[in-house]
């Protein structure tokens, strides 16, 4: 069967997470993406949180499915020919280096135009054109800096970053999102395009709805914020809201049995207004049905938290499997709190491909997260991560069709690694 992007070739010169994540997801799309390492070492995450001597990491293992991988030194000449090969036959070049960098090797947009018209050149930067452009960012940064940190947490505790990868992984994805348009555009305007993902933008565009608080404020209190049933007064900027929902229909993280001893025994709990009289019903407090005080959501809103301490007796007493499946008899919105190691377990993930079970030669066999979106024309098979410089030969002699004697001589040069350059021997 066919893939939505067979045909496009990705020359993907990205590490660590961001743009990893990126290409990885075109490549699972049907994209041919051609991953560029430095000789020697490759992507920087190869060797960094390694739980086997000598093996890829989990870090790289887990971000690099379904790509080939080329050894290349780009400050080489005859490594940057190559390069320049390279765009001239792709269709789109992703990097994630730090700000001037590709400049500095002599890959500005201007002589990437020159050497390929339909080039998409996506970049992923830490923040976009302003005061801080020049520096480099990762994760926590983004968090920190694109309202993610400053709305995560409790009210009396410091900011809190959150274990998505909302900067990293979060940007990846907008940008493999800016990539596919930019190559549907080309096919009615034939150029390529600069497309950027800044990680600054990303977190916000995920921390919308805080903007959307934040402009609220101005109109007085946050009344779906438990702080304001508390009595709290608000400050003039989002402030923390614990485990309060982000929307409109309350919700809490609620223990349920075993939780003294099990960190994860709990469920998350909403108090949706349509099911408000089975959730009386299933809690044992009917008399709340009509209640005044209870009855209609608005007057709910200043006793968030004796409600929710009062569900919580409820739940205290069932397993949060149990609650699950008792509250969804009654189409109660709930989620019990997974840890990781249930989801690793969990019989349906693997059914849909969404945890897969990936072999590799060097660490055996580990698991990955499939690709999360499912196109019923275009199934995504994860294969394993490439060793280093694996394809570089294939590459310079089925991509960039090099005969035997080119690519001794650059073998020789020390472009691709091993080999001293011909100049320092
Ligand atoms: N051959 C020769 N040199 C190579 C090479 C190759 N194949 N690949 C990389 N290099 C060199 C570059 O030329 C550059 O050297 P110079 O600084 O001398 O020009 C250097 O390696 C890479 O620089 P860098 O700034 O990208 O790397 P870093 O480890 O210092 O910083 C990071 C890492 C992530 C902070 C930075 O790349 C960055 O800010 N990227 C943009 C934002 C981003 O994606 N952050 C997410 C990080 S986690 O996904």
């Amino acid at each position: 069967m066919g893939k939505a992007l067979d045909g496009i070739r990705i020359l993907d010169f990205t590490h660590v997470q961001s743009g990893p994540t990126c290409t990885q997801l075109l490549a699972w799309l049907g994209a041919d993406v051609i991953k560029v390492e430095r000789p020697g070492t490759g992507d920087v995450t190869r060797g960094q949180l390694r739980d086997i001597p000598n093996a890829d990491s989990l870090y790289f293992t887990m971000l690099n499915h379904n790509k080939r991988s080329i050894t290349l030194d780009a400050k080489n000449a005859q490594g940057k020919d190559v390069l320049e090969a390279l765009m001239r036959t792709c269709d789109v070049m992703v990097e994630n280096f730090g700000p001037g960098v590709l400049d500095r090797m002599g890959f500005t947009w201007e002589r990437i135009q020159e050497l390929n018209p339909r080039m998409i050149y996506a970049s992923v930067k830490g923040f976009g054109p302003g005061p801080y452009e020049d520096c480099k960012v990762y994760e926590n940064v983004a968090q920190c800096t694109g309202g993610a940190a400053s709305t995560t947490g409790f009210r009396n505790g410091p900011p809190v970053v959150t274990g998505a990868q909302i900067g990293d992984s979060g940007t990846g994805l907008h940008l493999a999102l800016g990539i596919v348009a930019a190559i549907y555009q080309r096919v009615a305007t034939g150029r390529g395009q600069r497309v950027l993902a800044a990680m600054q933008d990303g977190v916000l565009n995920l921390c919308r709805v805080k903007l959307r608080d934040q402009q609220r404020l101005a109109h007085g209190p946050l009344t779906e914020y438990s702080q304001y049933g508390e009595g709290v007064a608000f400050g003039d900027a989002t402030p923390r809201a614990g485990n309060d929902s982000g929307g409109g229909q309350p919700g809490w993280i609620l223990k349920c049995k075993g939780w003294e001893s099990d960190p994860n025994a709990y469920i998350y709990f909403i108090t949706q207004a349509p099911v408000w009289a089975a959730i009386c019903k299933v809690i044992g407090q009917e008399d709340w049905i009509t209640h005044p005080d209870y009855a209609k959501p608005d007057a709910r809103l200043p006793r968030l938290k004796e409600i929710f301490a009062r569900i919580e007796q409820w739940t205290m007493t069932k397993t949060k499997f149990e609650a699950m499946d008792i509250l969804n008899e009654y189409d109660i919105p709930c989620g019990p709190i997974l840890s990781m190691k249930e989801i690793a377990e969990e019989k349906s993930l693997r059914e849909t491909g969404t945890i897969v079970e990936v072999d590799h030669p060097k660490r055996g066999k580990y698991l990955s997260v499939g690709l999360p979106v499912k196109l019923s024309d275009s199934p995504a098979d994860v294969v394993r991560s490439p060793l280093l410089g694996e394809h570089t030969e294939e590459i310079l002699r089925d991509v960039l069709r090099f005969d035997a004697k080119k690519i001794e001589e650059i073998k020789a040069s020390g472009a691709l690694g091993g080999a001293k350059p011909m100049a320092a021997e």
